[in-house]
């Protein structure tokens, strides 16, 4: 067993964390699905919605095809890893993109985009619309192979006014414990933070936001902390020390197919079909058609396949979801489709911004952040701003930072027939509440700390990161597009587990609510439709 098999085989037991072969995961994508099968659970896409639903189905006894658009990430490239690093970026980081599009696109105002060839099956997409992309993992284990890993609580207070239909106290005595013990999440050693060199820049932005008046706290995150520090004491080999993240982690990380996934594998009635991409459902006598196309890591189409599923979990995202749900209605295939299908979508009031400090952040950084300055307290603009790494493998003195705010404006997704797209009604001026909400806190901690904005690595001149997203939420909204537990209005065995139950915001890193939801969600469901 390689070392990567061997890390890929964490699983889950019971909601604690036990080691398991990998090669269960492996079995589970060799049985993938054919033209005319007909399935009793179909689960379209295999982030954290989908990854809970499958666990817990098969635990409960149920067969379950799982069908991901991604590829199944687990062939090494030609430099021996599965994933490449944010420094090298190779066909292996985008999906379909002759050029990155990082982020943080410039460098000394500078373009510091770079070719990629061939356009292929990338982890991670930028998915454009009109005034935003919207950035999203590819493959087996969804947003869980190319996020940042942090997985703090949602304030409960906020969490209820967001969704104020569940039961907060419940959400956070039962399911966001269980989640947090299925997902694996692990606090930093605050004692080795404090002198570990990979996060003098989180050190770094602390004191200067702490001499402003804002407190910072440590944020829980779903990497490996122990083998963190392993790396940094070079006994392992080295990830989130090694610039990976955003285009995958090939170690450390408890991304999904290592943990709901492989236990969910592990029961042996987990099928997942990499690289099939789900186009449409609709109504049949045997519950519902689904068409799927299956195609290479070039986008070349394999095979165009139709099935039946008596049951169909919709888990693509919050982009996916609402694509899906929105075409289907508009072109008449599930024309009893709630009005509030594609409504209420927010980006959770995200905002990037950098300040050119005073203060080193080291050559050596984590690409895994653990810190965040909490302003959401303040009523004016609340903001709770995870303090990133900038890792370009010298000292660069960039103190990062993504903001998430309490933004209020929502898009909403249409269908266009005329391009056979799906338009998003986001417009630039949305994120001006964020920008300004931001402003309060970094303005502080500038005046204080004698330091200014970096104008050159959003674009030139330019202090926002304002046109992209990494926290999409809503366009299928609990309550309002779904029932309570997330059945879709109008068609018995229909469902949505996933991001766009959230309307538009949850106040901290979504990926810990989206899967604790996941979790409450279909436990009712479970025990009401499926006994
Ligand atoms: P998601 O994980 O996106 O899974 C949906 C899956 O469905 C994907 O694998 C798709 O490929 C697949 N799919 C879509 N359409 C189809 C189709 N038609 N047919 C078949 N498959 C389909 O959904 N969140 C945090 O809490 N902490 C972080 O540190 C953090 N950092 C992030 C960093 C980056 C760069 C990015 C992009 C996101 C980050 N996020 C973070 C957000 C987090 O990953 C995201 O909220 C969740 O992954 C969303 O989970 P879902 O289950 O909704």
């Amino acid at each position: 067993m390689t070392r990567r098999t061997f890390l890929a085989g964490t699983a889950i037991a019971g909601g604690a964390i036990a080691l398991g072969p990998a090669l269960w995961t492996a079995k589970a994508m060799a049985a993938e699905i054919g033209d005319g099968d007909h399935v009793p659970i179909l689960i379209i896409g295999s982030g954290y919605g989908g990854s809970v639903a499958a666990l817990r189905l098969c635990q409960a006894g149920k067969q379950v095809a799982m069908i991901e658009m991604g590829q199944s990430w687990t062939t090494a490239g030609s430099d021996g890893k599965i994933f490449c690093t944010m420094l090298k970026p190779d066909q292996r980081s985008y999906w379909f993109r002759n050029k990155t599009d990082q982020p943080v696109s410039h460098f000394l105002g500078v373009n510091a985009n770079k070719s990629i060839s061939p356009r292929s099956a990338g982890v991670l997409d930028s998915e454009e619309f009109a005034a935003t992309r919207i950035y999203q993992g590819r493959g087996v284990g969804g947003g869980s192979l190319v996020n940042g890993g942090m997985a703090p609580l949602p304030k409960q207070d906020y969490f209820q006014q967001v969704l104020p239909s569940v039961d907060a106290t419940t959400m956070y005595s039962t399911y966001f414990p269980r989640a947090q013990a299925a997902l694996g999440v692990n606090n930093v050693d605050e004692g080795w933070f404090e002198s570990a060199k990979c996060y003098k820049y989180a050190r770094a932005s602390r004191r200067t936001a702490e001499k402003a008046g804002f407190a910072t706290t440590f944020v829980p995150n779903v990497y490996d902390f122990d083998y963190m520090r392993r790396e940094q004491a070079e006994e392992v080999p080295r990830s989130a020390l090694n610039g990976e993240v955003i285009y995958g982690n090939n170690y450390g990380k408890r991304s999904l197919d290592k943990t709901y996934l492989a236990a969910a594998a592990a029961t042996g009635r987990l099928s997942i079909s990499p690289l099939h991409e789900v186009t449409s459902v609709t109504p049949a006598a045997n519950g519902y058609s689904v068409a799927i196309t299956q195609s290479d890591a070039l986008g070349n189409t394999l095979a165009n396949k139709t099935v039946t599923a008596e049951t169909v979990i919709f888990a693509a995202g919050s982009v996916g979801t609402s694509k899906l749900l929105v075409t289907m209605k508009a072109q008449g295939e599930l024309p009893n489709l709630a009005d509030a299908v594609g409504t209420g979508w927010g980006n959770n009031g995200n905002v990037m911004v950098a300040r050119a400090g005073w203060d080193l952040t080291g050559a050596l950084q984590s690409t895994i952040p653990c810190m965040g300055i909490d302003n959401w307290a303040d009523a004016e603009g609340p903001v709770f701003a995870e303090i990133a790494p900038f890792p370009t493998s010298t000292e660069n003195g960039v103190n990062l930072y993504l903001a998430i705010t309490d933004n209020p404006n929502r898009a909403q997704f249409t269908y266009n027939s005329s391009t056979g797209k799906v338009d998003l009604s986001w417009q630039s001026s949305y994120t001006q509440p964020s920008i300004t909400a931001a402003k309060r806190v970094f303005d502080a901690i500038n005046s204080k700390a004698g330091t200014i904005y970096r104008t050159d690595l959003f674009g030139v001149y330019k202090i926002w990161g304002d046109d992209f997203v990494y926290h999409p939420l809503g366009g299928c909204a609990l309550g309002q597009a779904t029932d309570d537990y997330g059945r879709l209005h109008g068609y018995a065995g229909l469902y949505v587990m996933d991001g766009s139950l959230i309307p538009g915001n949850i106040g901290v890193n979504p990926l810990l609510a989206i899967t604790a939801l996941a979790e409450r969600n279909i436990e009712q469901i479970i025990a009401t439709d499926f006994a």
